[in-house]
């Protein structure tokens, strides 16, 4: 009995010394402190508006650091032909290129050994895209739907393009250019001293008595517009919308220039409607809207430091 006693009071101050080293061992230890990398939350993948020209991310507004590190950052970019960027300290400016999207990869580290992480994020600029067809009552009207890429590899059914200067030097494809962009043109010119025209050829002669042309455009950007012809001296800079009889002048045709016009630049499409009763004479001929048979539009001067540059949709002719 005794030695089982003893045993048990052994047993009972064994226990009470493990446990008190447990207890010692608890709280003596500090708590395990490791640096940790960089971590990255909310940096979601960005949807841009054509037209926005440059887009800044702070990236410090998308990492933490456990210390509270300085981060350092690096980036890359998949497609230059999209956007291009830079990077100071933890911005990023993002510059407008063109429609498509475009990987980001940014790579952040608090200077550790292996804590560098990263996070890919995709960029989407968005296509640029024509005004709404037409939906008044159009006696013509061409909406350039469905094309794409120059106009000289897309001919319109029934839609002309041609370019020439005073001496002939120039391709029209060198002076300009006129690009569809799945619905819609986009008019370049830069090139003093030439001109480019686009124009429809009716089935014969169409009477407009009362009627208007019209037609939408987009991110109209130009030199001062003179109100003079290419063939002035000096050469003039203008852009004129046209109409002519189908013999070329037998019966009377009309012009109205965008010097006269007031256009303004928005991403947003604009509309212009003007009775064809309000243009001037055409190679001084009658202004008769009773014999029309060709429309277009004509464009000349520019250079290349300050083209003239707008896009076009829903050109034609509506009561
Ligand atoms: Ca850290
Ligand atoms: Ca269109």
């Amino acid at each position: 009995m005794k030695r089982k006693k003893y045993l048990s009071q052994f047993v009972f101050l064994l226990s009470f010394i493990i446990v008190m080293i447990g207890c010692e061992k608890d709280s003596d230890d500090p708590p395990p402190v490791v640096n940790q990398p960089p971590v990255f939350s909310g940096l979601n993948d960005l949807t841009l508006s054509p037209g926005f020209e440059t887009h800044e991310i702070d990236f410090a507004n998308f990492v933490t650091d456990q210390e509270g590190e300085i981060i350092t950052y690096q980036v890359t970019n998949t497609d230059e032909t999209v956007i291009t960027i830079s990077l100071a300290g933890s911005v990023l400016t993002i510059t407008e290129v063109g429609p498509g999207s475009s990987d980001i990869t940014v790579t952040a580290t608090d200077g550790n050994e292996d804590h560098e992480v990263t996070e890919t994020f995709t960029v989407t600029v968005e296509a640029i895209t024509g005004a709404p067809d037409y939906s008044g009552n159009a006696a013509v009207m061409v909406d350039f739907n469905g094309l794409e890429g120059s106009v000289f590899d897309n001919p319109i059914p029934g839609w002309l393009f041609e370019g020439n200067t005073a001496d002939g030097e120039y391709n029209a494809t060198d002076i300009g250019s006129i690009m569809l962009e799945e619905d819609h043109l986009v008019i370049t010119h830069n090139v003093e001293v030439t001109y480019i025209w686009s124009e429809m050829e009716l089935d014969g002669n169409q009477d407009y008595t009362g009627k208007k042309f019209r037609f939408d455009y987009s991110f109209f950007t130009a030199p001062n517009l003179t109100g003079t012809h290419w063939e002035d001296d000096p050469p003039g800079v203008d852009i004129q919308i046209y109409f002519v009889d189908a013999e070329w002048g037998d019966i009377g045709g009309g012009q109205y220039r965008f010097s006269d016009m007031n256009l303004t630049y928005s991403a947003d499409w604009q509309a212009v409607e003007i009775p064809l009763s309000d243009f001037e004479s055409l190679w001084e001929l009658p202004v008769d809207p009773s014999a029309v048979g060709v429309i277009g539009i004509e464009v000349w001067g520019g250079t290349a430091s300050s083209p003239i540059s707008f896009r076009l949709d829903n050109f034609g002719i509506v009561d």
